[in-house]
């Protein structure tokens, strides 16, 4: 049983409990008697003291940082500069096989040092973490040898967080950077949060939220950038850039100009004169995400330009400094009328974007959700990844968990990732993967990657669930190599965060991996979506959107259900995708059973694959959902004793809640269904 710090859970998975097997720490002993660091960096002393600390508490000792090793075993941190020190001990194109943030870490003298090598600091301060979860999952170091290059250029974090310290779509308690419209007075939780962020590989992140209200919108001004630069100080030595989300209408509230017209002269050159004026403060900034024409934001459309144009004027301005812009692709009708079945939300972004492609400024990279709905439990992948060559892309994840249990139910989404990252969009034939799209790879896009939607606040251990850390982990792992394994991913993250019980690691990783098909069988069937209580999003309430004008409709009556997007008879979205996947989708015959009622209107009696009618699996996936939530917590209850008393009832506490609340969804659910179909449960359960 581990014994630090309260366990609380607030140091995640960088716990570094100490190493008690004896084989294990002769063997860890005989690299590490010394520190060596001859370089000077803001991030290679992040690094060092990263490295000092760990190994300190995993070897319970305090080791020595030298210059000189002197006779005794060590390990060292080497960039480029010193690259000679490595001559004759590795290839002389080591240099070229590592990217900017790429690392080696090899064992050498007879395994008796270890180097951690990287082109840049960077690089060395990601090698020093990979070495640091190589001791927290008791690996042999002898004769270890490791290359690892990002496969992500941009690996981002958005921030929901307002100035006044709440959250939007937070469960985990308050900005840990805004309180009262300002920013807070202690920054060393936004320290403990970047050296988190380091270690799963993060290098950007945005800090407030892409609704940019009154206050915030002055975040780009002499009020608040020294409070910014602060915040970006911190992060850089860690290796995070910080970007900020930017109001598209400034001009008219800061600069007094009455108009945000992109093609206008002014409007760009007061953008410019920013753009100067927030590098002074951050010479590194990363750039800015922008929300317009979604949501009621301001955009573009107000004076008849499109989002090349909008993008393209936050670009030029950017462009002198290195700045992107990331321009978001959540760009739809959210005033629509429910009678109206011609308009289909899915059909937007791609709608908007796609006849663009080519039109915007180098600079620039079209943001764009996974689906083409909002971060459901299981929709399509959005049809406009792979579909825009020449116009860089980058993904959306949601870590908050805003559809799938708000931190309070578990569901672990790196499975949900995975499958949506090896989709294949044909968009040049087969095996054009969305990571591939996304990597930059497949068309050379100069700008790239990953971003998302985090899910952490001031509660203290950062994520309201102790287990949804296992979110934030595994994105950042995942981002880094989209070729782990779920399961890989998984047991990193229970050694590090429960320990080497291996009783413990089984029965915490079942339930991770288990949890994202056990929320989709007690909530809404088949990919259809939605279902949940308006504007908070927890809980069922099945006609909770259908009349309402946000387009997100289940569209159920005594016959049947779902959306019919065909191109034959329904809104044409499958028309979207590239051939193979538009005719996969199209067809009753071959559209998968778990999309079914996304891309499909269908009666209750109809047989899916499974060889079940539509109405008997919604019954039978809830009845087994709650039976599996109430597994959960069974599973974690035997488990007393293995895992501190702190985190041990913190944990059963949600599971509590998660399997009661299942009850609800499934009650709700069933008796919808049985009350509009009027078909009963073959299995003559209780429905009420
Ligand atoms: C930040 C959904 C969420 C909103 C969010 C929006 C977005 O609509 O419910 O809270 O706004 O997505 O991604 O912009």
């Amino acid at each position: 049983m581990n014994d630090l710090k309260g366990n609380t859970g607030y140091e995640g998975w960088l716990r570094y409990s100490k190493l008690t097997n004896s084989e294990l720490r002769k063997e860890y002993h005989s690299f590490f008697e010394k520190i060596v660091v001859t370089e000077t960096t803001e991030v290679l002393t992040s690094a060092k003291d990263e490295l000092l600390n760990g190994l300190s508490s995993i070897l319970d000792t305090s080791l020595e940082v030298t210059n000189i090793p002197e006779g005794h075993s060590y390990v060292q941190l080497i960039t480029k500069s010193n690259v000679d020190l490595l001559s004759g001990i590795v290839s002389n194109n080591l240099p070229s096989q590592l990217n900017d943030e790429g690392y080696l870490i090899k064992a050498i003298n007879d395994n008796n040092a270890l180097v951690i090598y990287g082109n840049t600091d960077k690089g060395v301060l990601y090698g020093v973490f990979h070495l640091l979860r190589l001791l927290q999952t008791k690996t042999s170091l002898i004769n270890l040898e490791v290359i690892e290059n990002p496969k992500n250029q941009l690996r981002m974090l958005n921030h929901w967080d307002n100035m006044d310290g709440s959250i939007e779509r937070g469960y985990a308690g308050k900005s840990i950077f805004f309180e009262d419209n300002r920013f807070v007075e202690d920054f060393s939780r936004i320290k403990d949060y970047a050296r988190l962020l380091a270690s799963i590989g993060i290098n950007g992140t945005t800090i407030n939220n892409v609704n940019v209200h009154e206050v915030e919108t002055y975040l780009i001004t002499p009020k608040f950038l020294p409070d910014v630069a602060r915040v970006a100080d911190i992060f850089r030595a860690y290796g995070v850039k910080l970007f900020l989300s930017v109001n598209y209408a400034s001009t008219i509230q800061l600069g007094g100009l009455g108009t945000a017209d992109p093609l206008d002269v002014n409007v760009r050159n007061w953008w410019k004169e920013k753009a100067k004026e927030v590098y002074s403060y951050i010479p590194d900034f990363g750039g800015v995400v922008v929300k317009a024409d979604s949501e009621h934001r301001p955009g573009p459309f107000t004076y008849g330009r499109n989002h090349a144009d909008g993008s393209n004027m936050l670009a030029e301005a950017l462009e002198p400094f290195g700045g992107i812009v990331l321009w978001r692709c959540f760009v739809y009708n959210c005033l629509q009328n429910w009678r109206d079945r011609s308009i289909d939300r899915a059909r937007a972004a791609y709608d908007h974007f796609k006849p663009l492609d080519g039109q915007f400024k180098e600079n620039v990279l079209l943001q764009i959700k996974n689906g083409p709905m909002d971060f459901q439990v299981r929709e399509g992948v959005s049809p406009l990844f792979g579909a825009m060559p020449n116009t860089n892309q980058i993904l959306e994840f949601q870590v908050t968990q805003e559809y799938t249990g708000q931190q309070r139910h578990l569901c672990y989404l790196i499975p949900q990732w995975k499958e949506i990252l090896d989709f294949d969009t044909y968009a040049k034939g087969e095996g054009s993967t969305v990571k591939s799209v996304v990597d930059g790879s497949m068309y050379q896009y100069k700008y790239s990657g990953i971003t998302a939607v985090v899910n952490v606040g001031n509660d203290e251990n950062w994520t309201g669930h102790t287990l949804a850390q296992a979110n934030l982990y595994g994105y950042g792992r995942l981002i880094w190599n989209p070729e782990l394994s779920s399961e890989e991913i998984t047991d990193e993250w229970v050694k590090a965060t429960f320990g080497t019980d291996p009783n413990v690691i089984e029965t915490v990783s079942e339930m991770l991996l288990s949890s994202w098909g056990i929320y989709e069988n007690y909530t809404s069937p088949l990919g259809v979506g939605w279902m949940v209580n308006p504007n908070h999003h927890y809980g069922p309430n099945v006609d909770g959107y259908e009349y309402d004008r946000w387009g997100t409709y289940h569209f159920a009556d005594c016959k049947g259900i779902g959306v019919d997007r065909t191109v034959a008879t329904g809104t044409g979205f499958t028309g979207q995708y590239f051939e193979e996947n538009a005719s996969l989708y199209e067809s009753l015959e071959t559209c998968p059973d778990e999309l079914l009622l996304f891309f499909h209107h269908v009666p209750y009696t109809h047989e899916l694959k499974s060889g079940i009618t539509v109405i008997q699996h919604i019954y039978n996936t809830h009845f087994e959902g709650v039976e599996q939530a109430e597994e959960l917590k069974n599973r974690w209850l035997a488990l007393e004793g293995k895992i501190d008393d702190a985190r041990f009832k913190h944990v059963l506490a949600r599971q509590e809640e998660q399997a009661e609340h299942s009850q609800e969804w499934r009650d709700i659910i069933n008796t919808y269904f049985y009350r509009k179909s009027g078909i009963a449960d073959e299995k003559n359960r209780k429905i009420y």
